[in-house]
């Protein structure tokens, strides 16, 4: 079938992950996405953190599915004239590179925009045009420090802590795809195209607007009272680092199960519930704190929650985490097992929904990796391979009308890579690797 994004051309001109994850996306979703990649390795990405000798990092397979791989010296007159070509065709236009680094290149957004009014261009950087941080570089934990994540994240008595989760790159990504989707749809109504900026302090940011609010509330009545610093603890005039609280109105914790003495996941978050607390009674087999004017009601049951997830632990105790879910399902109770990567990565559901994908690669054999996160009833996105560095060099050069003589001569003349030719540079292997 025909799907959403089809015939939509992506200059795909972006490196490590939050660009690649943005084009990812609009690749999973039909469009045409050409990866432009400099002579010398391509994304670096494919040479980082390497686990098979030679061979693409899973780091560089796991952001560039559905892509296809040109390998030209932009910087050449030749390569720049190929670019310009391709910008030429396209509807977007996704670049990541450092502050300044496509202007250098000759592709401002002024020439770009002589080239071809209608593209869509969109650019992440660290930090917006505003900031006084505009020209630095920035990689995900710069942002999440920068953007308000890693002072609210952690606990009171450690340091500012970044997440796992790539609040700064696939994030900006994915808002950088949102802003271009939208660029799209706003062409077809004037015909113009549009640049697109995000910055990876603004995106982080996005995500962390309840410790913004916490921020205005703690300000006005100078105390926040789910935090666990409540009503005991001090507060300053910053929002505190919360460890594990809930970030709403419902109270939570990670408790935990059977087994946590020998693993470090043996934990379930669990959730109180204001709206459910009667049955959250029952399930725990405490019906007296129904009525208990000390349980019975969020404020009387804050002053000691800590006390209250402790009993809850002690319900816990000789139940793993599933069987712990397993209980607690019937009742209502917002909770999940705390599951390590490699449960998720052999969840037998996740596999089934597609939400983790195994692909098949021409150097790897296979390798495993996320699927859309998102569904749609109309179509389910196909996971294909990522591409060999310039593996589609000769295709994409013959479709914009260079001859065979031509491409072999622009070979020669190093402005473009022979097609699949491997990165074998000893350095490139990870350690483990590298004398092997
Ligand atoms: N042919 C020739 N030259 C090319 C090329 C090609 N096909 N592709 C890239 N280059 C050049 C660039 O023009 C640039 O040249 P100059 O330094 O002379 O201007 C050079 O390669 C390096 O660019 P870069 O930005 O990819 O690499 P970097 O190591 O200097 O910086 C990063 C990397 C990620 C810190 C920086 O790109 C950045 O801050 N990007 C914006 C924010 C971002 O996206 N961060 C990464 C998120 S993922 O953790």
């Amino acid at each position: 079938m025909n799907l959403p994004l089809e015939g939509i051309k992506v200059i795909d001109f972006t490196g490590v992950q939050a660009g690649p994850a943005c084009t990812q996306l609009m690749a999973w979703f039909g469009a045409d996405v050409l990866k432009v990649e400099r002579l010398s390795g391509g994304d670096v990405t494919r040479r980082q953190l390497r686990d098979i000798p030679d061979v693409d990092a899973l780091y560089f397979t796991q952001l560039n599915s559905n892509k296809k791989s040109l390998a030209v010296d932009t910087k050449t007159p030749e390569g720049k004239k190929i670019m310009e070509q391709l910008i030429r065709e396209a509807d977007v236009l996704v670049e990541n590179f450092a502050p300044g680094a496509m202007d250098r290149m000759g592709f401002s957004w002024e020439h770009i925009q002589e080239l071809n009014p209608t593209l869509i261009y969109g650019s992440v950087k660290g930090f917006n045009d505003q900031s006084p941080y505009s020209d630095l570089k920035v990689y995900e934990n710069v942002a999440q420090c920068a953007g308000g994540a890693a002072s609210t994240t952690g606990f009171w008595d450690g340091p500012p802590t970044v997440s796992a989760a790539a609040l700064g790159d696939s994030n900006s990504g994915m808002h950088l795809a949102i802003g271009i989707l939208t660029a799209l749809i706003g062409r077809q109504k004037t015909g113009k195209g549009q640049k697109i900026s995000v910055a990876m302090q603004d995106c982080v940011l996005n995500l962390c607007r309840v410790k913004l609010r916490d921020q205005l509330r703690l300000e006005r009545v100078g105390y926040l009272e789910e935090y666990p610093q409540y009503p005991n603890g001090v507060f300053t005039d910053v929002v505190p680092r919360g460890g594990n609280a809930g970030g709403g109105g419902q109270p939570g914790w990670v408790l935990k199960c059977k087994g946590w003495e020998g693993d470090p996941n043996a934990y379930i978050y669990f959730t109180i519930q204001e709206q459910d607390w009667e049955q959250t009674c029952q399930a725990l087999g405490k019906p007296e704190w129904i009525t208990d004017p000390a349980y019975s009601t969020a404020r009387a049951r804050q002053p000691h929650i800590f006390e209250i997830f402790a009993d809850i632990e002690k319900w816990l105790a000789d139940k793993t985490k599933y069987e712990a879910i397993d209980k607690l399902r019937p009742y209502g109770v917002p909770c999940a097992p705390v599951l390590s990567m490699k449960e998720i990565a052999y969840d037998p559901a996740l596999r089934a929904s597609r939400t983790i994908v195994e692909v098949p690669h021409k150097q790897r054999g296979s390798y495993l990796t996320v699927g859309s996160p998102i569904k749609f009833s109309g179509f389910t996105p196909e996971i294909t391979s990522s591409p060999l560095l310039g593996e589609h060099t000769g295709e994409v050069l013959a479709g914009l009308g260079y001859s065979p003589e031509q491409i072999a001569r622009l070979r020669e003349k190093k402005v473009l890579l022979k097609d699949g030719a491997a990165d074998t540079h000893p350095e490139h292997n990870t350690l483990a690797l590298a004398s092997k």
